[in-house]
Order: structure tokens, then C-alpha cells, then sequence
């Protein structure tokens, strides 16, 4: 990896408030408000003025709690919006410890701005999107493993535009870099002007660290605004972003080590936006717009609205040429699925993550309440959708094939074992940052196939800087190809085929397993685009 702790701004930041001026201290006090309420944000500001105490006084005193936050059964928050500006979205996210209550349970886990998720990112095709990342997490307290696959350097982090069609290289979206604790970065990450429109996601990707970050909450929404332009039902429909999570932790609300993540049942339970159960109020008839990002740091959900169908109009960020009617929905780590949801008559209404075998039981239980209540609304859903942003691939353009196969070892007693017995490993090797394991000539059309030899557990397929077309599934091929960026392969020989184009960007990129335990025990490989 290259360690880069002086590119951008060198200045170094720990001792708190050294890099912020007064306005981001209150902005960073601000979002904390949004979660913890006014009380809360006057503790953090307290806390970040780090105020001189007398030796004759405890100090506590003169401390205001922290607001008690309800366990669930609250309205849906979502997470504080910053826009672009003349083509530029520019602001600062500080990565830093932060105490939440998140159904019931006080935590203290690593964060952006304090809060969970992150804040919500908007800007348009065509801008560029420029972050201070300002790393106030403690020193690392480990050195180097022999074997980089094994957990390591906590602290360390980097910043990864999941979805984009950037340039994976330089200070752009740049997973390869290493932002240690105690110093400040500079990113820059320009969106082409024909990029496409929908629902994307920004977290930490380095090796190493990045499972910890994310399982605590250091996730967030970049939402690239101006699809469905020419569909009113859509566009006038309010507007509402689901941050799915798993919420884990240890016995002291915090995520220090390993082994807090890695077992089948770790997951204690899950939240949208950082909240356990909320409520989600609609009108009777009311259509509404939900962009859903599993955040989860490893499992699928499978949704279920009870006595409402979900209608599907964009996966990964990328619109869908037709309306998809579901009664439930699949959704993989890593993946976004863009919904309609048109309100029955009053009542209250489940939003459950229901039963679903993907190897082992993914999670189950309550998501929200949906509460439909109030004056009706006459409100349709859209007839017919614009046609596919991106063209199907045709046989004729296919330039290359290759394969790609999933693996994995796990000890006698599976379910019981120490993560250390495991292995995860694509074509038979575990990740390692100094090989180039696929190397794609630019402008190259390729057809990959996907397999999952893995006994044991579904994969989630995930790739940067170019989506792909899913052709077929398990041999059946698909009435519609999919555009998408992260696919499941099933286990026990499952198989995904898929076409890209390999435009625009050259530079070093992942592919990856967006079960994050997987990805960082090394089921990583690098892409390598050229020019011929
Ligand atoms: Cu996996």
C-alpha cells in the first residue's frame, strides 16, 4: 500500500481542534444534534473546546448529559444533506470516536462527523466531488502482519465512491492509498457529464481496517441527483433515504477486535439511519421514494412490506427501462435498490427483514413500521420508465472472456470456529496488494463468469469503476439483463455471467467480496486497466 500521510494537507490534526475553524466546529455540532438533540450537541462542544478544569473540581462537573435517545418507535431521521455547489461538492468529514445510543445501546465506535450513517452527499453528472478527510482517530497500536489478510491498523483509513465511473487512481477514488491517524487528506473525485444518476454510497476501503470502520457505522449516501427527469409520478413523490446496518459490538459498546464481527451470530441487530425500528409515515395513496443502501458490513436482507408491493425502478444507482413489481426484495451488502411504495388504506404496517438462507440464516426481524394515517392522497404509479441509461451489450462488441472463481476453507466445526481456521480466497489466492491479478485493456468489452465453488456461503461479487450487465444466473439466462455493480453468486458452484465495457479510466482498481469479514481476510484480487 502506499503510505501517503503528506499528500494534500500535512497539517496534523490530533490535538482536536488544530484543523477546524469555528464553523465546522459548530457544523460537526450540528449533526451530532440531529441524533443526540440540542443537550447533546452542547457536550460535544464542550468536549471538542476541550475547557480547562480547576484542580478542585471533578472533571465532570458542570457537564451536560448526553439527551437520552428512545430505544425505537421514533420518526425516521435522515442524515444531515450537503450539496455541490457551482459544479463543486466540496466539505470535510472527520473520522473520528463518537458515543451514539442506537436501540438501547450505548456505543462508543469510530465515525464521520460523529454520526451514523454519515451525512448524505448529493451532487450532479459532470462535478467533482473534494473532501478534507481528517483523520482524528488514535495511533495505531500494531505493526504490520506477516500476512496482510489478518485485521490490522484500525486506525487507518481511506476513502472509496462505491458505484462511480471515476478515475481509480491519484487523489481520486483511490482505495490503494493509506490515510494514517493524526494527519489530513486531500480527495478529488471528477464524475464524467454522461454519468449516470441514482443512488451511491461512499466508505473506507483499506485493507485491513476497513471491515471494522464500516461495521461501525462509517458509511454514508452519494447520491448523484437527475434521473427519471421526465417522470412526474416519480420526480413530485416524496423522497426518502434507507441506510440499512447491522449493528454490532462488544461487551463494552465497542468494536476493538475481530472477533466482535466475524461469527454467524454475531449480528445483534439492525437499524436504518443509525435508528432501531423507526416509523415511516405515509398518507393512504401517498407514493413515496425510497432509496435503499445495504450498508450492512456482511449480510443480505430480504425485505417484505406487509400488504404493500415494492416497485423497483433503479438498481446500484442505475435506472431500470421498466417498472419491476416485487412482493419482496434481495438485497446484498454493497448493493441500492430505488423503490416506489404506494400507501394502502390507514394502519400500520411491517417493514420486515424476513427469512432468507444464504448459507447461513442472513438476519431477521423488524426494520420499521410503516404508519399510514391522514387525509388520502390520489397519487400514481409511473405506467412506463425512459429507456435504459447504458446499451446492451451485443455478442459482436465481446472482445475477451475470463473467469473468476470464489473460494473458501473453514475448519471441522464451522459455525464454531475461530476466523483465524478460515480462508477466503479468489482463484485459489488470498489479496495482495503488489500483484496484478486481472490485467483489462482499455476500451476492451469482456464477458466474465463468476463462480462460487464455496460449500458453505452465497458471495457478493463487486467490482470498481465500471458496472456490469448480468446475462445469466446459475445457466439460466436473464429476460432482461441487469445493469448493476455488486451481484450475489450462491454458493455450491453458483455462477454469474456478466458483461463490461472497460472505458474511459486506466489506474488499479478491486474486485472484491462485499461480505466485508471476506474481503478482509483477502477475497480482494486488483484490476490493472491499460493502455494498448
Ligand atoms: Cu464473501
Amino acid at each position: 500500500m502506499q503510505h501517503d500521510p503528506n499528500d494534500g494537507s500535512p497539517e496534523r490534526t490530533m490535538a482536536g481542534t488544530a484543523g477546524l475553524s469555528r464553523r465546522q466546529l459548530l457544523g460537526a455540532a450540528g449533526a451530532l444534534s440531529l441524533i443526540g438533540g440540542p443537550a447533546r450537541a452542547q457536550h460535544a462542544m464542550h468536549d471538542h473546546a476541550g475547557a480547562a478544569h480547576s484542580a478542585d473540581m471533578s472533571p465532570t462537573m458542570g457537564m451536560v448529559p448526553e439527551a437520552a435517545v428512545p430505544a425505537m418507535d421514533q420518526p425516521l431521521v435522515e442524515p444531515e444533506v450537503r450539496r455541490s455547489v457551482n459544479g463543486v461538492l466540496s466539505t470535510t468529514l472527520r473520522c473520528a470516536y463518537a458515543y451514539r445510543q442506537i436501540g438501547g445501546v450505548r456505543l462508543y465506535v469510530r465515525s464521520y462527523e460523529g454520526g451514523s450513517p454519515g451525512p448524505t452527499l448529493r451532487m450532479k453528472p459532470g462535478e467533482t466531488l473534494r473532501i478534507k478527510l481528517i483523520n482524528d482517530l488514535p495511533p495505531n497500536r500494531d505493526g504490520l502482519p506477516a500476512d496482510i489478510s489478518h485485521p490490522h491498523q484500525f486506525n487507518n483509513t481511506n476513502f472509496h465512491f462505491h458505484g462511480a465511473h471515476a478515475s481509480p487512481s491519484g487523489i481520486a477514488d483511490n482505495v490503494m492509498r493509506s490515510m494514517a491517524p493524526g494527519h489530513s487528506y486531500n480527495i478529488e473525485i471528477a464524475l464524467p457529464a454522461d454519468h449516470t444518476s441514482g443512488t451511491y454510497w461512499y466508505h473506507p476501503h483499506h485493507h485491513g481496517s476497513a471491515d471494522i470502520q464500516m461495521s461501525s457505522g462509517m458509511v454514508g449516501a452519494l447520491i448523484v441527483e437527475g434521473d427519471f427527469a421526465g417522470v412526474p409520478e416519480i420526480t413530485t413523490a416524496r423522497e426518502r433515504l434507507l441506510v440499512l446496518t447491522q449493528v454490532v459490538h462488544d461487551a463494552n459498546g465497542m468494536i476493538e477486535n475481530f472477533e466482535t464481527l466475524f461469527p454467524e451470530t454475531a449480528t445483534r441487530f439492525l437499524a436504518i439511519n443509525g435508528q432501531r425500528r423507526p416509523v415511516i409515515e405515509m398518507r393512504p395513496g401517498e407514493v413515496q421514494r425510497w432509496r435503499i443502501l445495504n450498508a450492512a458490513y456482511q449480510d443480505d436482507m430480504l425485505l417484505d412490506l406487509e400488504k404493500h408491493d415494492l416497485h423497483a425502478i433503479a438498481y446500484d444507482g442505475i435506472q431500470l427501462g421498466a417498472v419491476q413489481k416485487l412482493k419482496q426484495l434481495l438485497i446484498a451488502p454493497g448493493q441500492r435498490a430505488d423503490i416506489l411504495v404506494k400507501a394502502g388504506g390507514p394502519g400500520t404496517y411491517a417493514l420486515n427483514a424476513a427469512p432468507y438462507d444464504q448459507g447461513h440464516p442472513s438476519p431477521v426481524g423488524p426494520l420499521a413500521r410503516i404508519v399510514v394515517s391522514g387525509a388520502p392522497m390520489e397519487m400514481k404509479l409511473p405506467g412506463a420508465l425512459p429507456a435504459a441509461p447504458l446499451a446492451s451489450i451485443k455478442d459482436t462488441e465481446i472482445t475477451n472472456r475470463r473467469k473468476v472463481v470464489l473460494s473458501a476453507t473453514a475448519p471441522e466445526a464451522d459455525a464454531a470456529g475461530h476466523w483465524q481456521e478460515f480462508g477466503f480466497f479468489i482463484d485459489g489466492k488470498k489479496f495482495d496488494p503488489g500483484r496484478i491479478d486481472q490485467r483489462v485493456k482499455l476500451g476492451a468489452v469482456e464477458e466474465w463468469t463468476i463462480v462460487n465453488t464455496h460449500e458453505h456461503d452465497d458471495h457478493v461479487f463487486h467490482i470498481h469503476t465500471n458496472p456490469f450487465q448480468v446475462v445469466s444466473v446459475n445457466g439460466k439466462a436473464l429476460a432482461v439483463p441487469e445493469w448493476r455493480d455488486s451481484v450475489i453468486v450462491e454458493r455450491k458452484g453458483g455462477q454469474v455471467v456478466f458483461r463490461s465495457r472497460f472505458l474511459d479510466f486506466t489506474g488499479v482498481y478491486m474486485l472484491h467480496c462485499h461480505m466485508m469479514n471476506h474481503e478482509e481476510m483477502g477475497m480482494m484480487q486488483t484490476v490493472e486497466v491499460y493502455k494498448a
